[in-house]
């Protein structure tokens, strides 16, 4: 790895780059290799490769234990889980969503015919406010989806106050926040369900996985009947489904890197304070800040961008990515400016300023096992010079 003291040292400025190969943000986090090789042969041996085969069970169990919930409904992605929660919670009409998330959230609405409507966010947590949920509320809403965004909780007591006083139902994206905890209670316990997702780019993945998380066993049943095409035993279907199911293969990468999680936490959490320390005191740069009194999986590294920096959120990352450092502008340009959303609510931007602001300002770092904290210090040498050379 070169050494970047001074700017002539950057790519941007005809130096070679920092890293041979590209850094990603979502480098996947991979358990022990043996032991899923293990599992693998099992699962051959067994011959059951799907439908609710012993690894899944177990898998659940191990799941709903961590979070403290009572039932886990282990599914293909994310954005199934999420299809089949808004489906089993009977959510249509509107729904509240933020717009700053990633497009599943609002694509997992308009693919059942159900309108998103987007509310602001805090800008100082990223998660809805309140007060603009409230200002979103139509005769036709039924349902908030609030997101655990960076796993960090979105603001659950006052969303729910919120979908009491109007009888609205209330779900949580959580595909952010496995493992983690708002006010000491863990995520999973709060609204009618939660979404995992256990994207090879999580904190947790099982290759690709998601689940159903809730303490509804009636919620519980029917979302395990509309997972498996709403089969209940052979030749007998109760239910309209589709086919959502988890396979053994995946149970067994999830169950491999359950083992791993305290470790990938630390080594998260390692980046996360190496980060804090290469870039603070650097005019208009933050990063946002994980609560130490909760529980948190350290996963995004997220930088802000604000009024005192001497370059443009964009020059940054631009000269991130000629080093080789492939920065995200994550969730940019937010849900509302892509489509279909753009052309069938094209003015929707207008009640959404802080969403504008903050996905204007973001840049997520690389962090996760493939890192060390030698690539940190690159990286926030990279950022540290640039701003000194322009300041
Ligand atoms: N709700 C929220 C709030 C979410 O963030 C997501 C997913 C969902 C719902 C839906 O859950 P899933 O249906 O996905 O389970 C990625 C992920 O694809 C997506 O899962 C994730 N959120 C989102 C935040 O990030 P992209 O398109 O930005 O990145 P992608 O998948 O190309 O991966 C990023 C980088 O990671 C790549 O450039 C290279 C590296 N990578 C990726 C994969 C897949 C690897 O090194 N190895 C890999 O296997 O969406």
């Amino acid at each position: 790895m070169k050494q970047i003291l001074v700017s002539q040292d950057l790519a941007i400025n005809g130096a070679p780059p920092a890293f041979e190969q590209p850094l990603h943000v979502g480098r996947p986090n991979i358990g022990d290799r043996e032991a899923f090789q293990k599992y693998v042969d099992d699962i051959f041996e067994r011959r059951w490769l799907s439908n609710n085969g012993p690894l899944v069970k177990e898998f659940e169990r191990r799941v709903a234990n961590h979070h403290g919930v009572q039932h886990c409904v282990a599914m293909c992605n994310g954005t199934v889980a999420l299809e089949i929660a808004i489906r089993a919670l009977g959510l249509q009409g509107e729904v509240i969503v933020p717009s700053y998330t990633f497009i599943a959230t609002a694509h997992a609405l308009h693919w059942q015919a159900i309108t998103p409507v987007f509310a602001d966010i805090d800008p100082a947590t990223h998660t809805l406010d309140p007060d603009a949920v409230r200002r979103m509320i139509t005769p036709r809403t039924t349902g908030i989806i609030g997101v655990h965004l960076w796993g960090r909780a979105a603001p659950v007591d006052e969303l729910q106050a919120i979908a009491n006083e109007h009888s609205l139902k209330l779900m949580f994206d959580a595909a952010h926040a496995f493992g983690c905890s708002c006010k000491g209670k863990m995520i999973g316990n709060f609204g009618a369900c939660e979404v995992l997702s256990f994207h090879a780019t999580k904190f947790f993945n099982t290759f690709e996985g998601g689940a159903v998380v809730t303490n509804d066993d009636e919620l519980a049943e029917a979302m395990r009947l509309m997972r498996n095409f709403g089969f209940s035993g052979f030749d007998n279907v109760i239910h309209p489904g589709t086919n959502g199911k988890m396979i053994e293969i995946v149970a067994a990468m999830g169950l491999v890197n359950l083992e791993a999680i305290d470790s990938v936490i630390e080594t998260n959490r390692r980046d996360y304070e190496a980060y804090h320390k290469g870039l603070s005191g650097l005019s208009g740069i933050s990063l946002l800040q994980y609560d130490e009194a909760e529980r948190n999986n350290y996963q995004y590294v997220v930088m802000e961008v604000g009024e005192g920096c001497p370059v443009s959120r964009d020059q940054i990352i631009q000269t991130l990515h000629a080093e080789n450092i492939l920065a995200r502008k994550y969730f940019w340009p937010g849900c509302h400016n892509m489509q279909p959303y753009c052309e069938l609510f094209p003015h929707a931007g207008l009640l959404l300023p802080n969403t504008q602001k903050v996905a204007d300002r973001v840049v997520v770092l690389p962090t996760g096992t493939a890192m060390d904290e030698a690539m940190v210090r690159t990286v926030t040498s990279v950022i540290r010079v640039l701003l000194e050379s322009k300041s």
